[in-house]
């Protein structure tokens, strides 16, 4: 099998020659868009948004069946109608009805604008090298072939082999295509670059994600592994939910997201919903009865405070607790743990702090009034069955492993695990396909893994890493720092991750990581601190298995055929990677002698294997979706049912309110000196951290919580480009209480400095009783822009968060962070 076999078939390798001269004439203007396919009907000036549905000359169109392969939890079939070439609309898929499990999986406001991110003015259209004599980030880039710039970065890799050996490479994270097969981001294990690497002796691996890193490493703790909680359809068996920062609609947007799962049965079953965040979300809004404010980071306060008035009140679950866990009471702790080390002696005041955690207490630090507490805990108490769940937001905290853990806790407490209408505490799952994806399952000989936040640590003083101070596994050190970055389909080189000024110096020192090469669609902010800049194909332009379609009790899959023909002079990832294995003389087993297009084929057929109703290969690409109407899914029934034969994972078998195993490592894990909050807890308890809510109170400077939520314009920054999206649906915009902005002269839409000692950004102001008093969001997603000045005029918010861990995790907390805000 000679690679020529391997490439995409004749005829598709160049972008046609008419989409690239109705491009190139107008590609880099602004206008690119709106000028290119000359069909709309709308005059210049009338809104974009008409002009989609107006659309002249798709009677003769063809249409073909793509996806929107992005990060956003959802995963949406798109109908996408080609004309001479181009992309002339886009349609949401019309296959089902209104009904759960058969809905319709109509696209939300981003896939509905895919056009305008796969023509957009940033898109890349050829490799780039960093100009000689330049630095990362200069913005000064050289054309060259795909052969030097293919050839060039495998002798550089061939070097760091040989010198610093396979630790040296890492596979950096990144979402943007995470629900494609053979053009899969993520998990980095599943890409095909990992499957290059695992070839050559393997990679740098990395654990855990930006996503869940906290509740993560909490789970194995708390639950001997990841338990996901009741589907949401499921809530048609509650009479209460409570979800603890958990937005499904605005996180789990269109109809193969939780977003269409959650309204139908809130509608048709009126279960009372409660919404505990910071800001007033869409789904408080849509789906709540009440909306309860608290300050970010003190979910576990607030939990405590509520636990309170249940034991005092005798509602809690006693029978539950003494069968199914351990850590509650003195009476239930495993052996070993010191005197009033349980829960209850921690809530009663008689543990260590001899705090006594009083719906007053709690109060104090969550802003949320002792009286609404009490409340809330007498509903819970009383209202049966409870659905508890939580959003990641509660997680991406400095304190985000207990708040985890303290939702779980709750649930317990109230007694509601493994039974309908019930909850575990943790986020939604979902019926799923048991689908099968050879192309993805190969092994990383390497076995030393980082956490997912501590590469840019990794970079800068590698060889000094330990398991016990900065969570690397596998190993007890490493023994190489980061030199090469492979960043595909991510912007996590720098936009996604903390810090970004700091991320940025460290990365134009070429001297530490010695290679970095990004692929993607778009020039991005990552992309600027690349050596080399690969341009990648979207989904529109190649053949794929769309991956993990689910929402309540459907499960789906789709298959995305080739729309257009690649723009451009960009090529798959998968023609990439099978370049790079032939100059590693591993060609061969990289592709196992299949195209593209037959690893589809491959994937579909041993799919069918396990799900004998799937359609064929060949009915798919006619169908594009297939849809299955599961069951709705009960985490831990069987559990509940015979906790001694379906033991649980963790030492006792039984769910660890106390964790002796945190209590051991509390002992020997090192943390830096002086940050409020670095430390391990065998209890769930509530920690005061570094830039947190008490602290807050006390600090001059930077007196303001600021926390990033995931937005609706944007899958973090991808569509961040889209004019639509980013001018008119849902521009960057910072959200302040309207007490916090009088205090400071802002009013609504005013332009406003928001900074602390790691950076300053500029962006509009919401003045909006939606947030918490004392708190602001700065959507997260946006893309870093700094002036001459260095004042970030993107508004991105990780110009202001901060590289540093969560304790266990060693974790993003994105969402923790103090600063100070003033008008322009
Ligand atoms: N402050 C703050 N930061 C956060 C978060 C937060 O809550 N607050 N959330 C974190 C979370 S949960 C996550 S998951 C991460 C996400 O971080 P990333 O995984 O980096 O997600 P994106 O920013 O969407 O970047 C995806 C990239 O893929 C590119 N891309 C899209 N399609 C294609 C394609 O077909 N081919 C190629 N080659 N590239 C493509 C896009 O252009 C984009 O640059 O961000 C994290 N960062
Ligand atoms: N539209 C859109 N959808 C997305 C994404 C996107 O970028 N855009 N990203 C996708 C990805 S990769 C992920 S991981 C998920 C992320 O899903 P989440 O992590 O759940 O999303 P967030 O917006 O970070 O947080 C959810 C809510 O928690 C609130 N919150 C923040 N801190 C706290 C706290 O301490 N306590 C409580 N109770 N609430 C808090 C926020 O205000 C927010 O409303 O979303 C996915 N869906
Ligand atoms: S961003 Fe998510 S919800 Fe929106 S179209 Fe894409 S996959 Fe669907
Ligand atoms: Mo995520």
């Amino acid at each position: 099998m000679s690679l020529a076999d391997v490439k995409p078939r004749e005829g598709t390798q160049g972008p046609s020659r008419r989409s690239f001269l109705k491009w190139s004439a107008v590609a880099g203007t602004a206008t690119a868009l709106a000028a290119s396919p000359a069909v709309f009907s709308g005059k210049p000036g009338v809104g974009e948004a008409n002009r989609a549905f107006a659309v002249e000359g798709v009677e003769d169109a063809e249409t073909f069946w793509s996806a929107c392969t992005v990060n956003c939890g959802s995963r949406c079939p798109l109908k996408l109608q080609v004309k001479e070439g181009q992309i002339i609309r886009v349609l949401p898929e019309d296959t089902g009805d209104n009904e759960i499990g058969t809905q319709q999986i109509r696209a939300c406001v981003r896939g509905r604008s895919i056009r305008h991110r796969i023509y957009n003015p940033d898109r890349l259209k050829t490799p780039l090298k960093r100009k000689e004599g330049t630095k990362r980030g200069d913005g000064e880039w050289e054309e060259i072939s795909w052969e030097q710039a293919l050839d060039e970065i495998a002798d550089k890799m061939k070097e760091l082999l040989s010198e610093y050996g396979n630790e040296s490479i890492y596979l950096n994270y990144g979402t943007g295509t995470l629900g494609g097969t053979v053009a899969r981001s993520w998990p980095p294990a599943q890409t095909p670059f990992a499957r290059l690497m695992n070839l050559l002796g393997g990679y740098l691996n990395h654990y855990s994600d930006y996503s869940t890193a906290q509740i993560t490493s909490a789970y194995p703790f708390h639950y001997g592994g990841w338990v996901a909680t009741n589907s949401l359809d499921d809530a048609k068996n509650s009479k209460l939910q409570v979800m603890f920062g958990n937005n499904p609609l605005e996180t789990r947007m269109s109809g193969g997201g939780e977003l269409f799962v959650t309204q139908k049965t809130r509608k048709d079953h009126d279960v009372r919903t409660i919404v505990i965040d910071p800001r007033y979300s869409d789904t408080a809004i849509g789906l709540a009865d009440e909306w309860i404010a608290l300050r970010p980071g003190t979910d576990a306060a607030l939990i405590a405070g509520i636990t309170h008035v249940l034991i005092s009140e005798n509602l809690h679950d006693q029978a539950f607790l003494d069968k199914y866990t351990i850590g509650f009471d003195e009476d239930h702790m495993p052996e070993g743990a010191p005197k009033n080390a349980s829960y209850r002696s921690y809530i009663e005041g008689k543990g260590e702090d001899g705090i006594e955690k009083t719906p007053e207490w709690a109060s104090e630090i969550t802003g949320v009034p002792a009286s609404v507490i009490r409340r809330l805990a007498r509903e819970m108490g009383t209202m049966k069955p409870v659905a508890i769940s939580q959003g990641w937001g509660p997680q991406r905290h400095a304190n985000g492993e207990n708040q985890a853990r303290a939702v779980f806790t709750l649930a317990a407490i109230l007694g509601q695990i493994g039974i309908p209408g019930g909850g575990t505490g943790g986020r939604e799952a979902s019926y799923g396909l048991p689908m099968v994806y050879p192309f993805n399952s190969t092994e990383n000989p390497v076995k030393t893994s980082i956490s997912v936040y501590s590469w840019t640590d990794a970079v800068e003083r590698g060889a000094e890493m330990t398991a016990t101070r900065d969570g690397v596994r596998g190993k007890d050190k490493l023994d190489v720092p980061i030199k090469m970055i492979w960043q595909y389909a991510g912007n996590a080189l720098t936009n996604q991750h903390g810090d970004i000024n700091r991320t940025a110096e460290l990365l134009r020192d070429d001297s530490k990581c010695e290679l970095i090469v990004v692929s993607d669609i778009q020039m991005t902010v990552s992309a600027r601190y690349a050596d080399y800049v690969l341009p990648d194909l979207s989904t529109a332009e190649q053949e794929d298995v769309i991956q993990e379609g689910s929402s309540g009790d459907m499960g789906y899959t789709i298959l995305a055929s080739k729309a257009i023909e690649p723009l451009f002079d960009c090529k798959s990832i998968y023609w990439v990677c099978s370049e790079l294995a032939r100059r590693f003389g591993v060609e061969d087993q990289f592709t196992e002698g299949r195209t593209q297009e037959e690893w589809c084929e491959h994937t579909i057929e041993s799919s069918r294997k396990e799900i004998p109703e799937l359609p064929s290969y060949d009915q798919l690409k006619q169908m594009g979706i297939w849809k299955k109407k599961g069951e709705s899914v009960i985490p831990l029934a069987d559990f509940r049912e015979d906790p001694v034969a379906n033991a649980l994972e963790t030492p006792s078998g039984k769910i660890e309110i106390y964790s002796s195993q945190l209590a051991d490592m509390a002992k020997t894990w090192e943390f830096p000196e002086g940050m409020a909050g670095d430390k391990l807890t065998a209890l769930p308890e509530h920690v005061d951290t570094w830039e947190g809510a008490v602290e807050a109170r006390t600090n001059k400077d930077y007196p303001l919580q600021c926390i990033g939520h995931h937005y609706k314009g944007r899958t973090h920054s991808s569509y961040g480009n889209v004019d639509w999206l980013r001018d008119d649906a849902h521009p960057q915009i910072a959200w302040i209480n309207t007490l916090d902005a009088m205090k400071r002269g802002i009013k609504n839409d005013d332009v406003v400095i928001i900074r602390n000692d790691r950076g300053r950004i500029r962006i509009k102001a919401r003045v909006t009783s939606r947030i918490a008093p004392g708190v602001v969001s700065v959507p997260q997603g946006a893309w870093y822009n700094p002036d001459k000045s260095g004042l970030d005029v993107g508004g991105s918010v990780n110009t202001l968060t901060s590289w540093h861990p969560s304790p266990l995790a060693k974790g993003n907390a994105q969402h923790t962070i103090l600063v100070q805000v003033e008008k322009a």
